[in-house]
């Protein structure tokens, strides 16, 4: 009888504690636009009226917070464009989607939770919270004194630590390699496969001849963690705005080239570029470090999701062609080619702000423009959006292993 109250209670506390998350996110609808040529989904996403999740995809799918409802329909009538209604109320939604996969993997809280001594890990078989993925960069630094140094190179908005791994070449001449890992808080999948990269490039001799590497597994560890404890879908970083309905910056919205052409002024959009370029400590703490490498640097990539897509160049125009274009599309098929054998995913090579959208301010643009970095990409991982953000724990281990193949094809190329 006891041990059956206790398992009923055990139950409940899990349920509650991975569900918090998605409290705010109560009557949040999911829609699908018919118009992938209109550019009024943007236009609303940077006046703070929804928020694009997928942009690339043939009918863009967006989110509409409750209170949004009326006056987006009234707009979409307006503009002439129909829409589809995929979920009505997304903190339900999720909650159905995470009973689904309890059954399927009874995932136990203590997976989860670490003490003094011990912590687990699971890296390939499930999302690491923050104090996991800390602790999995501490043992890594530990194992591999030789190869592996880990820094901290800033902290976040919240005092969080901002780590920088750096695996070490023994070649003098090597080529310095950037990762940026979980810009974005929401998109788990992106923090998961950075980590599977170190784990592979750490087991990897061939790779260290001609390259060392620079990987910011967690570059917005507050996001991150809000995302675990009050709002799964948080985009932004924690920046509290003067206008405290609206919180955060987009931290792909906040570097300093052509900072503000294609972003939003209003700190309740999505894309809020910030009150300066590099006014945030977290992109702050990434762009000094880079500089720090930059007449090393032949390649930034910076991870995100979701869409499947290699992005180059620019972000900030659809009319200007950066100089390396075809180059950039030529080694981008390479890592697509080599991403599609083991699992048959397609990774299509695009420009950002032509197949995607118009937005500058990110990473990539800057990485491109004041670095002067040669190759340059922003990487869209898993899924094509039926699970979008809220990508399986069974995703995770074929996006590390099918973006270790791609990237070790477009490393060799690029030697
Ligand atoms: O909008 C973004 O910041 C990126 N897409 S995401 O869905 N992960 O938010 C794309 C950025 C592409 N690069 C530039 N526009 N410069
Ligand atoms: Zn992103």
């Amino acid at each position: 009888m006891k041990v059956g109250l206790w398992s009923v209670l055990l139950v409940i506390v899990f349920t509650q504690s991975v569900t918090c998350n998605y409290g705010e996110l109560a009557g949040h609808q999911i829609w699908k636009l018919d118009g992938k040529e209109s550019a009024v989904p943007v236009r609303l996403l940077n006046e703070g009226l929804l928020d694009v999740l997928d942009d690339s995809a043939q009918s863009p799918q967006v989110r509409v917070a409750p209170r949004d409802v009326k006056k987006v329909q009234g707009i979409l009538q307006k503009e002439g464009l129909s829409y589809e209604v995929l979920v009505h109320d997304l903190a339900a939604h999720f909650k159905a989607v995470d009973e689904n996969e309890r059954r399927r993997r009874d995932v136990s809280e203590d997976s989860r939770t670490c003490n003094e001594t011990y912590c687990p890990l699971p890296l390939t078989e499930d999302y690491m919270t923050l104090e996991q993925m800390e602790w999995y960069l501490q043992e890594l630094n530990e194992t591999y004194p030789e190869l592996v140094s880990l820094s901290s190179i800033g902290k976040s908005h919240e005092d969080r630590d901002i780590w920088l791994v750096h695996i070490r070449s023994d070649n003098a001449s090597a080529k310095s390699v950037w990762i940026e890992g979980g810009l974005h808080a929401r998109e788990w999948i992106s923090p998961a496969v950075s980590l599977g990269l170190i784990e592979n490039l750490v087991n990897d001799e061939n790779m260290m001849k001609n390259f060392d590497f620079f990987i910011a597994p967690m570059a917005n560890p507050d996001g991150y963690e809000y995302t675990w404890t009050t709002n799964r879908m948080w985009r932004k970083n924690r920046r509290l705005n003067s206008n405290h309905n609206c919180d955060g910056v987009d931290l792909n919205r906040n570097w300093d080239y052509y900072y503000g052409t294609g972003a939003s002024s209003n700190s309740c959009s999505e894309v809020y570029k910030g009150t300066s370029a590099f006014s945030e400590p977290e992109t702050h703490a990434l762009s000094q470090a880079m500089e720090k490498e930059k007449d090393n640097l032949i390649l930034v990539l910076s991870l995100h999701s979701y869409g499947q897509d290699l992005l180059y160049p620019w972000g900030w125009s659809h009319t200007v062609d950066v100089p390396n274009k075809a180059e950039l599309i030529n080694a981008g098929k390479v890592f697509a080619n080599g991403a599609k054998n083991r699992y048959g995913k397609t990774y299509s090579v695009i420009n950002s702000a032509g197949g995607l959208y118009y937005a500058s301010g990110a990473t990539d643009d800057w990485a491109y423009g004041v670095l002067g970095t040669e190759y340059v990409y922003t990487l869209e991982l898993r899924d094509d959006g039926m699970r979008g953000f809220k990508l399986a724990s069974d995703d995770v281990k074929p996006s590390m292993e099918e973006v270790w193949d791609g990237f070790q094809k477009l490393l060799e190329h690029i030697a």
